[in-house]
């Protein structure tokens, strides 16, 4: 039995939620690698004729299929009031997640320290900050790799966590003098904190490894996106995890080998969140357009995304390292209305065509982009619910980029609920 896996091959907020929601009718557990609760991952399912929405930032969101398990891996960085708020938020909408969501005890900890440090770097870096979510992912990281972070299992032992945690409180007033904070209260807080997340607490690596070989059906859902890569997105504007294909084996400890199909989740056309380069960004009607009827606002922060066409250098990037087997083609009905599209085939630097996607900003700041023109097909295709019911000139759309990519699109999302997929034979 092999892992699936949903990743996003853009700057995020491509719609893994949802195609993991969907494949999660057919699986039994659904396992976070990476990242924490800076992804935001919107599911909207009619319960009872009604439409409603969840909200994932941390959780899996496969928990909302009630016979998923979900799993919260040793890559991933945990805060944990944040873990406890979003399950109550969660059970409050009606789902129950007792005795079918576990953590690794190798997650790293975040802090709320690691919170203020994060607003307080921004502010450093002023005009070139990152945008990151201030949820404290990057300081959390930093203390992961620098070898002083406190993981999961520390919580279980007071004494050590208490020396420890004092030691790394210290030494953030060093470096940004003193802030407002309550070491003692938060010692005290997290005693108690251990004691409700003990029933959720497992080594994951043996949880994970017992599942595969029982037979159970696994699906990793990715957070973030490619593009924000530690070492592949456009850095230092990037998240602090490994968002690609290499982080599900690492941040679950399973061997590629295990690895079955892996899925890459593009949006008909792309965005991004915070700060750093956007070649194909719309700062125009187009841009505004994309925004307004695409609703393109962070899940986490309610920021605004920025907008522009697809950007096939982009894809081609991030399927080289990630090597998707097959595409979900999400928000394709946000293009309904317009006349024509432009998809990016090249970048050009002095009238010559790069290789690969850069990773010198400068370089990456004189490209000219080269676009293909096709024609929009001005239909609201919300309510198609088969791949011939698509007007031609969106197929040919959907076909122009499997046919660069060499990729099948075996999904083809066309509003945000559940029930608005379409799958291509
Ligand atoms: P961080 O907080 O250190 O991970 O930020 C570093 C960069 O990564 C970007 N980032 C994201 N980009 C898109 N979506 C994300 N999740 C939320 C969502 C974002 C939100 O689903 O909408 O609500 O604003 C996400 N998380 C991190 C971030 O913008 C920085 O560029
Ligand atoms: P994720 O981070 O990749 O899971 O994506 P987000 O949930 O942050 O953002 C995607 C947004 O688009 C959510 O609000 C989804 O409900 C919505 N969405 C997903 N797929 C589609 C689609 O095919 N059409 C439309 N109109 N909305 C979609
Ligand atoms: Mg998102």
């Amino acid at each position: 039995m092999s892992v699936s896996v949903v990743l996003g091959s853009q700057w995020g907020d491509e719609g893994k939620g949802k195609l993991v929601d969907i494949l999660a009718a057919d699986i039994d557990v659904c396992a976070r690698c990476a990242g924490g609760n800076n992804a935001g991952h919107t599911i909207v399912v009619p319960v009872d004729g009604v439409k409603k929405t969840f909200a994932f930032h941390l959780l899996p969101s496969g928990l909302v299929n009630p016979a998923c398990t979900g799993l919260i891996g040793s890559g991933v960085v945990v805060h944990i009031p944040s873990f406890f708020k979003e399950l109550e938020a969660l059970e409050s909408q009606g789902l129950n997640c007792t005795g079918r969501l576990f953590i690794s005890d190798r997650a790293q900890l975040v802090f709320d320290f690691h919170q203020i440090v994060d607003g307080l770097k921004e502010v450093e870096l002023g005009g070139k900050s990152i945008g990151t979510t201030r949820k404290g992912i990057g300081p959390a990281y930093s203390g992961k790799a620098s070898r002083s972070g406190l993981r999961v299992h520390h919580l279980f032992d007071p004494e050590t966590f208490a020396t420890k945690f004092r030691t790394l409180v210290e030494g953030r007033f060093k470096r940004y003098g003193h802030f407002e904070y309550d070491t003692e209260g938060e010692i005290k807080r997290y005693r108690e904190l251990a004691e409700r997340l003990r029933p959720y607490v497992v080594d994951s690596v043996v949880y994970i490894h017992k599942a595969i070989s029982s037979g159970k059906r696994v699906l990793v859902e990715g957070a973030n996106a490619l593009m924000l890569d530690l070492d592949y997105g456009t850095y230092p504007f990037v998240t602090s995890s490994s968002t690609a294909i290499g982080g599900v084996c690492t941040g679950l400890g399973i061997p590629p080998k295990l690895i079955g199909e892996t899925i890459g989740v593009v949006k008909a056309y792309t965005t991004r969140v915070g700060g750093g380069p956007f070649p194909t960004e719309q700062l125009n009607d187009i841009g505004v357009h994309l925004q307004e009827v695409g609703r393109e606002y962070g899940t986490t922060t309610g920021r605004r995304r920025r907008c522009g066409w697809l950007d096939l250098v982009v894809l081609k990037h991030s399927q080289l390292i990630n090597g998707y087997d097959s595409y979900n083609l999400t928000k394709l009905d946000i293009l309904d209305q317009l006349a024509e599209i432009k998809v990016a085939v090249k970048y050009k630097v002095d009238g010559k065509e790069l290789e690969g996607f850069p990773a010198d900003l400068e370089l990456l700041s004189r490209v000219e982009v080269e676009y293909v023109t096709l024609p929009g097909w001005q239909t609201s295709i919300e309510k198609a619910t088969s791949y011939d019911a698509l007007p031609e000139n969106c197929k040919k759309y959907i076909e122009f980029i499997e046919d660069f990519m060499k990729v099948p699109i075996k999904w083809i999302g066309v509003g945000p609920g559940r029930e608005s997929m379409i799958i291509k034979s």
